[in-house]
């Protein structure tokens, strides 16, 4: 028996924009309105960055409070906040949303854990920036998403436990298929899963056109995948998906065809490496 998968809906992003698709959510209740209708569909994670009125990539402690409040009032799904925010913003910028506490605390939060080109663009991640967002998570006594661009990414992961700021095995994101990045093969994600520390968990993001056959290729791995408009609008060739949920109910359909049950919140919990840090 293979373990339940956990689909992971990437709500909002920061590059995405209403330009490309008039289905982006940008109010807490347009993206609680999404994360609801992702659980339904199949999702037990959502992974949120938030919006100004005017659409603008913010990580504005406020904006992730209002729609973490929205979110949770409608849905059990898991929240997992971004400390990558847009390309350009500053560390305290992007750890807004772990400043919440109590009720308005996220369930995890992603740790980027190296520097890598990112469209024309640098997602800049020095190892001292690296360190203090480490740190940061691990003082609100979260785990996190280890994100990873690039296998080298995943040997910093045990540089950093060695320093005691992660805990390992640990859940990891591979994202495959940035332009300028590691671009999203079926050997290259295996490349990645032999070199994760052992009894680590994985998830597949696969960017663009591939984001739905990299779910195919977690559910036949036994891994785990992250959809949503965050990193691909397409439901297929020229057809904007109408939210995140309609890009997971396809993941759904692909992971049950390949004889994966589907990971309510809490069984994410006991299927992946962050077992007991969710809620903590
Ligand atoms: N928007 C990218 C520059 C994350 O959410 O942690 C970074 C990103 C990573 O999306
Ligand atoms: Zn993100």
């Amino acid at each position: 028996m293979s373990r339940p998968m956990v689909i992971t809906a990437a709500l909002v992003g920061a590059e995405t924009t209403r330009e490309q698709t008039p289905y982006l959510p940008i109010t807490a209740e347009e993206i609680a309105e999404d994360a609801a209708k992702c659980r339904e569909a199949g999702a037990a994670m959502v992974h949120i960055h938030v919006r100004t009125a005017e659409g603008k990539p913010s990580q504005d402690a406020e904006l992730f409070r209002a729609a973490i409040r929205a979110i949770r009032k409608r849905t059990d799904i898991l929240v997992q906040v971004s400390t990558g925010g847009a390309v350009g913003m500053d560390v305290d910028e992007r750890c807004g949303g772990l400043t919440l506490t109590g009720a308005d605390k996220p369930d995890m939060a992603t740790l980027t854990t190296g520097t890598v080109n990112f469209g024309e663009e640098v997602f800049w991640n020095p190892r001292p920036l690296v360190r203090d967002i480490a740190k940061r998570i691990k003082s609100i006594g979260l785990k996190p998403e280890l994100e990873c661009f690039d296998v080298g990414m995943i040997d910093e992961a045990r540089y950093l436990a060695k320093e005691g700021l992660v805990e390992l095995p640990a859940h990891f994101d591979f994202v495959l298929g940035v332009p300028g990045t590691l671009q999203a093969r079926p050997e290259v994600l295996d490349f990645m899963i032999a070199a994760l520390p052992e009894g680590s968990s994985w998830t597949v993001a696969g960017v663009g056109r591939q984001q739905l056959p990299f779910v195919d290729e977690a559910a036949k791995r036994g891994g785990n995948a992250r959809v949503g408009l965050e990193d691909n609008i397409y439901l297929s060739k020229g057809v904007l998906a109408k939210g995140s949920f309609e890009l997971v109910a396809e993941a759904a359909k692909r992971a049950r065809a390949a004889g994966r049950e589907l990971a309510t919140p809490e069984q994410a919990g006991s299927c992946c490496a962050w077992a007991e840090a969710p809620g903590a």
